[in-house]
């Protein structure tokens, strides 16, 4: 069976998660929180060179990061496709994959979620305010008006859901965990498209299963009524 190790919560743990559930693969999630010390298992370093999260393990082979795992499982278990076919497709898909982690994740999530999870909920630090202003109001509406002019579909590439929609509404998802909201009157492309991914099969069950975490770590799900 397919081990996946990391945190129902995290967004980079969610695209491998989703990808599973897509391909119809048994998974066991093994809880494993990096920021937390002492929490890692003590073979840790091992397992994730870089000491983030997810890191998959399948049988005897072991892959970190998310993007390497996802394109991992779409070789070695194709149906159901998470890469579009054509050459264009393929080339966007990825792209958005790109842009979800090194742009959405590294510039909105990630700081958002040191400020309003990290610091008060785990290491019991101030938030600072300064940075969630500063996100929200200056470099979010970049991000949030390139993506509201992208999401023309159902879906970011093709007309099935791929790794660019995996990507970039997993990180939504995390954003939306802290409480915040992608104003509909903003960006109502974007607002309605993740809407539509939120309630597809696959990340209905996979945020299902984020339930019980998301609610002992007193995060807002009702975004999901
Ligand atoms: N490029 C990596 C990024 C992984 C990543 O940033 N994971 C976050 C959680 S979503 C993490 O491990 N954070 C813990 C930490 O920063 O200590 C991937 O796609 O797997």
């Amino acid at each position: 069976m397919l081990t996946i190790h990391g945190v129902p919560l995290s967004v980079h743990t969610r695209k491998t998660i989703v990808t599973a559930i897509l391909k119809k693969l048994d998974y066991r999630l093994e809880v494993v929180i990096p920021v937390i010390p002492g929490n890692p298992p003590p073979n840790w370093s091992e397992l994730s060179p870089t000491g983030l999260i997810p890191v998959m393990q399948n049988g005897d082979f072991r892959l970190a990061d998310s993007t390497a795992i996802c394109l991992y499982l779409e070789r070695t278990y194709p149906s159901t496709a998470i890469l579009p076919a054509d050459p264009d497709g393929y080339g966007r898909a990825l792209w958005f994959d790109a842009y979800a982690g090194g742009t959405l994740f590294r510039n909105v999530v990630h700081p958002l979620f040191h400020q309003m999870v990290v610091h008060p909920k785990i290491r019991k630090e101030a938030t600072d305010q300064a940075i969630v202003d500063t996100v929200l109001g200056t470099v979010q509406p970049r991000i949030f008006g390139y993506l509201d002019s992208q999401a023309t579909g159902q879906f970011l590439v093709g007309d099935a859901m791929s790794i660019a929609d995996i990507a970039v509404v997993s990180n939504f998802v995390v954003y939306q965990y802290m409480g915040f909201y992608v104003d509909p009157d903003r960006y109502p492309a974007l607002a309605r498209y993740l809407r539509g991914i939120v309630a597809s099969k696959a990340f209905a069950t996979a945020l299902a299963g984020e339930k019980p975490f998301v609610e002992q770590m007193g995060l807002d799900r009702s975004f999901l009524h």
